[in-house]
């Protein structure tokens, strides 16, 4: 860990969430007295390192029984990683996004939308600061897999940063597009069929020459509502159960794309329902508006 590491001066105020199924742990804690999210993440065994992991590390015996015996497998360091991410300075709602929390469905109609979430969100949600500097090249700019320049149509793709891109088993990525003036599904009509089918049929082509994974084992969806309001399209391994990947809060793409081509006002007008944690101001405001 080197001395500037936001790591090493990390000071651990609680534990957000911690699953052991999962294997990864969400800390809250101060660095140099800024409010910081550290996500610890043990990664999946890789295909490919097998081979030297078995023939590189030492066993220790934990017990034997028959034909039964369990070992601790001491694996070298540079097998044994543990994927970090941190939020620094992290705001309240960050905290919040990785504490463990009830949740309640909320059923969303157009009206709903314009009245409660539309000025709730304008006030209150995440910077997209972070999206507006991979589209400027100022951040992640060697990451990025493929770029279709168009302001209209183009977009970028780029890993996610839940993904560390060691292995296929959890393959992640990003479509941001470079339009600024589309928050969500909400503000979608048939006017961004062009984008969405762009984006469909070049993120797959891309992601099948990349990393030879074939549109038949993608799951490729939007998030409502999203975290950021700047629209984007997940690109996830179907084998991969990513968190938001349930039927509350993902749309497929192409369901996305058949709702518009049937009706261009489609997600202005019908009901969308999605998860709100119990302590999301956008609930309280459902609740003031009598909705639950
Ligand atoms: P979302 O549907 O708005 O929210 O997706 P979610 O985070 O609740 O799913 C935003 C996606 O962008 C998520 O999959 C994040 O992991 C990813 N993401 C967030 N940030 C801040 C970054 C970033 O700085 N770089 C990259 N590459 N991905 C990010």
């Amino acid at each position: 860990v080197s001395s500037d590491s936001p790591v090493s001066d990390f000071e651990i105020t609680r534990i957000l969430r911690d699953c052991s199924r999962e294997k990864n742990i969400f800390i809250h804690g101060k660095v140099k007295d800024q409010d910081a999210v550290v996500i610890l993440e043990k990664t999946p065994i890789r295909q490919d390192m097998l081979s030297e992991l078995l023939k590189s590390s030492q066993l220790k015996l934990e017990m034997k029984n028959d034909i039964y015996s369990t070992y601790q497998l001491q694996a070298p360091a540079h097998l044994n990683e543990i994927k970090t991410t941190v939020v620094c300075p992290a705001t309240d709602k960050h905290v919040k996004k990785y504490l463990h929390q009830e949740v309640f469905l909320v059923e969303e109609s157009g009206e709903d939308y314009r009245n409660i979430t539309l000025p709730y969100i304008s006030s209150q949600s995440f910077s997209v600061q972070w999206v507006h500097n991979i589209l400027e090249k100022k951040a992640e700019a060697d990451r990025i897999v493929f770029e279709d320049p168009d302001p209209d149509t183009g977009f970028v793709l780029l890993p996610d940063f839940k993904w560390d891109q060691k292995q296929l088993q959890d393959l992640y990525l990003i479509a941001i597009v470079h339009r600024r003036d589309v928050k969500s599904l909400r503000d979608l009509t048939s006017e961004h069929l062009p984008l969405l089918t762009n984006i469909r049929s070049k993120g797959e082509d891309t992601i099948q020459r990349q990393y030879g994974v074939p549109p038949s084992k993608l799951r490729v969806y939007l998030h409502y509502q999203p975290s950021y309001y700047h629209l984007h399209v997940h690109f996830t391994s179907l084998e991969y159960n990513a968190p938001g990947c349930g039927v509350e809060r993902a749309h497929l793409l192409s369901d996305v794309i058949q709702n518009l081509q049937a009706d261009s006002s489609y997600y202005h007008s019908r009901s969308l329902a999605f998860p709100l944690r119990a302590d999301d101001g956008l609930l309280l405001r459902f609740k003031e508006a009598g909705k639950l």
